[in-house]
């Protein structure tokens, strides 16, 4: 029997529904770190999140107006696309639509592009982003999000491969038409849906 066989038995015998696991992927109880470059440091103060493109004006949010806004906790399962996976992470933070909400998005707008520090970029429909366990998050288990998990603030959007949910998240671009974004013109496959096990180019 192989690693990823034997690593849904060990999920059956605690209990949990192996079908949670996307195809392809084993489940760890580590929290790996995943990106490219450096973790940038980057106070609650110093940082701010703008909201841009087809918008009627657009907004730039201090960190103290983002956690002023209504925000909820998600307990959710993430799935990386280097195959691993981890249940119930939990987040605290604003939903994307409320954030939305604040900035008058043209009906055109079909996409969005997130932008991070030092020019990370992932491109996502609106329409996952609508869902109600989409977080601008600035929590993970209760505790200040790390600088090395992407905080101050994050993007968490659970139901794609994980690259898709940027880290250190400044910006949030609404567009008419899809513009790939920085694993998405590198190799990585434009949707990402982990049930659809949307990898690479070509999957
Ligand atoms: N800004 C930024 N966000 C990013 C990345 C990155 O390189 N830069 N990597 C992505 C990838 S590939 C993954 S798997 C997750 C990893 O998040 P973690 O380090 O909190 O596990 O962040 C995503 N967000
Ligand atoms: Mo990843």
């Amino acid at each position: 029997m192989g690693f990823f066989e034997r690593n849904r038995d060990e999920l059956a015998r605690r209990g949990v529904d192996p079908a949670r696991l996307p195809p392809g992927q084993y489940f760890t109880e580590r929290f790996p770190v995943l990106h490219v470059g450096d973790v940038p440091t980057i106070s609650r103060e110093q940082w701010t999140l703008r909201l841009f493109g087809e918008v009627r004006e657009e907004r730039t949010l201090r960190f103290d107006e983002l956690a002023a806004l209504p925000h909820t906790d998600v307990v959710c399962d993430i799935h990386c696309v280097t195959k691993w996976s981890k249940f119930d992470t939990r987040w605290t933070g604003v939903r994307f639509r409320d954030a939305m909400a604040l900035v008058e998005v043209a009906p055109s707008v079909t996409h969005v592009v997130e932008h991070a520090e030092y020019g990370y970029t992932t491109n996502v429909p609106l329409a996952p982003l609508l869902a109600d366990d989409v977080l601008l998050a600035w929590e993970f288990d209760g505790e200040p999000l790390t600088a090395e998990h992407g905080g101050p603030v994050r993007l968490m959007l659970p139901s794609l491969y994980f690259w898709k949910s940027a880290k250190w998240l400044r910006e949030i671009e609404f567009v008419t038409g899809d513009r790939p974004g920085f694993w998405e013109r590198n190799g990585y496959h434009n949707e990402g849906d982990p049930w659809r096990e949307q990898r690479y180019w070509g999957d």
